[in-house]
């Protein structure tokens, strides 16, 4: 289906996604109603559609031609397994996106890194192609720049397993899968459904497109795509291998067998400098345009941002840091200098235990928020560690990391977990991290 025109579509969760879905296929002449769990909504438009607010929609599927469902709607809700065991249709917003799309689409998973990548991989693409729109994951729903698109436009799209969950035809130009360890557990129920749902991303591709993968990355490196595989690793590439690899020689990162550029004049993280290098060349860039980028390019907000410099003290907002292999990245970031760590959040039943042990001789203090608290502290006994300390609040936090921080040593926030059990989001929980470090509330 991408004649929506008089079709009867439910569109269910009612925040970003499921507000610009439902604006999406208003223009598309569909008759739209929209549900959420909630049982009031904010929102200037939603005089346009029929809501049914503040109940579950098991009792409501039967009567639509197609369900579309947001990120944070799992599979498993028992209204989802209604409509699909009726045959109904259920898609998520980004296979929504897809669908009202006229025009090519990157599209960007992983564990981790996946914002950074999508970030570059959106400015050098709009340096080789003006009507270049970065969506998705992102921040920015799909479904809500579709409007602005033409043939002639292109999107990089930032693309989760919660929304590869409820793809179907959705097909991107060049896809990439970053790496993959464990994450989302909870939502996913087991490591294999993990793996499966992110390996979706390439399901439709055929072998004129491409797909990037991590050969450093021990699940992306075995696995099989209908799509032409062009590797990315920060070693060598296996002999006689060239044509499939981006890869490091020198010091120096080389596209197949063209030199791109030495890797020492980039900030940004070696392997993701690397998986730029190989998603946007094989998407068209010119050489060019990916060096002036990863030549100029100073980080993404939440992600190790440096916030301040406070009597010889660096603060860092690692606030994306939602699992623990994010949080290993940011531990091996400053060197050997001492990390007052600010960490915790909601559970999402990850083993910390691989984090934790990394924390002889770089952390000299955990503080500790949210509701992983007690397991993270089950960790460290495991562990070892004991420098560790239970806080009521990020507030309580940072005050106490700045009455602890002794020059030269580091106070950063990064909770290896997800922020809902005290924040509406990681961004919130970042953008309050900073203020409360640069004392402005
Ligand atoms: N709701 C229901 N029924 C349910 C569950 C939720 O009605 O069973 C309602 C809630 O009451 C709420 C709405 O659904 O009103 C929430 O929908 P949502 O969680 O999908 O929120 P959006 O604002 O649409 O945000 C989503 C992504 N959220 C999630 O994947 C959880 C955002 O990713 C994304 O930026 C945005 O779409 C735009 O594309 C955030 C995220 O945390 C950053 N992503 C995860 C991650 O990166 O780890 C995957």
């Amino acid at each position: 289906m991408s004649d929506f025109s008089n079709k009867k579509i439910l569109v269910c969760g009612m925040a970003r996604s499921g507000q610009a879905a439902a604006l999406a296929l208003h223009a598309q002449n569909a008759q739209v109603t929209i549900t959420d769990t909630k049982n009031a909504i904010e929102w200037q438009h939603s005089h346009k559609f029929t809501a049914r607010l503040g109940e579950e929609a098991t009792d409501l599927v039967q009567d639509y031609d197609c369900i579309i469902i947001s990120p944070g709607i799992s599979i498993y809700a028992p209204f989802v397994q209604r409509a699909k065991s009726l045959g109904i249709p259920v898609w998520g917003e980004a296979e929504l996106a897809y669908r009202l799309c006229p025009c090519p689409m990157l599209a960007i998973t992983g564990t981790n890194g996946k914002t950074t990548v999508t970030t570059l991989v959106g400015e050098i693409m709009k340096k080789n192609n003006q009507k270049t729109a970065v969506a998705g994951n992102i921040g920015t729903p799909l479904t809500s720049i579709v409007s602005e698109l033409s043939s002639d436009s292109l999107v990089v799209a930032e693309i989760s397993s919660f929304q590869l969950e409820t793809i179907s035809e959705f097909r991107p130009r060049v896809s990439a899968i970053l790496n993959i360890t464990q994450d989302h557990i909870d939502r996913h129920r087991t490591m294999e459904n993990y793996i499966k749902t992110k390996c979706r991303i390439f399901e439709n591709q055929r072998q004129n497109d491409i797909c990037v993968l991590n050969y450093d990355c021990e699940i992306t490196r075995t696995l099989k795509t209908q799509a032409k595989t062009l590797f990315f690793t920060l070693g060598e590439c296996p002999e006689g291998a060239r044509d499939s690899f981006v890869f490091v020689r020198d010091g120096k990162i080389y596209f197949q067998d063209t030199p791109i550029m030495p890797l020492a004049e980039t900030r940004v993280l070696a392997e993701n400098a690397l998986a730029v290098t190989a998603i946007a060349i094989s998407a068209g860039a010119t050489i060019d345009s990916v060096t002036a980028v990863l030549r100029e390019f100073m980080g993404v907000e939440h992600r190790i941002e440096y916030v301040a410099d406070i009597g010889g003290v660096e603060y860092y907002n690692d606030s994306k840091a939602t699992n623990t292999d994010a949080a290993i990245k940011a531990l091996g970031a400053f060197g050997d200098k001492p990390i007052i760590l600010i960490a915790g959040g909601s559970e999402k039943g990850l083993d910390f235990l691989p984090w934790v042990r990394l924390f002889d001789g770089r952390v000299s203090h955990l503080l500790l928020i949210g509701e992983t608290s007690d397991r993270i502290i089950k960790a460290c006994d495991t562990a070892g560690f004991t420098d560790y300390q239970k806080m009521a609040t990020l507030e309580q936090a940072v005050g106490y990391a700045k009455q602890m921080a002794r020059t030269g040593s580091v106070v950063l926030l990064s909770p290896a977990c997800a922020s809902f059990d005290m924040f509406k989001n990681f961004e919130e929980r970042g953008k309050l991290y900073k203020e409360y470090v640069r004392g402005v509330i």
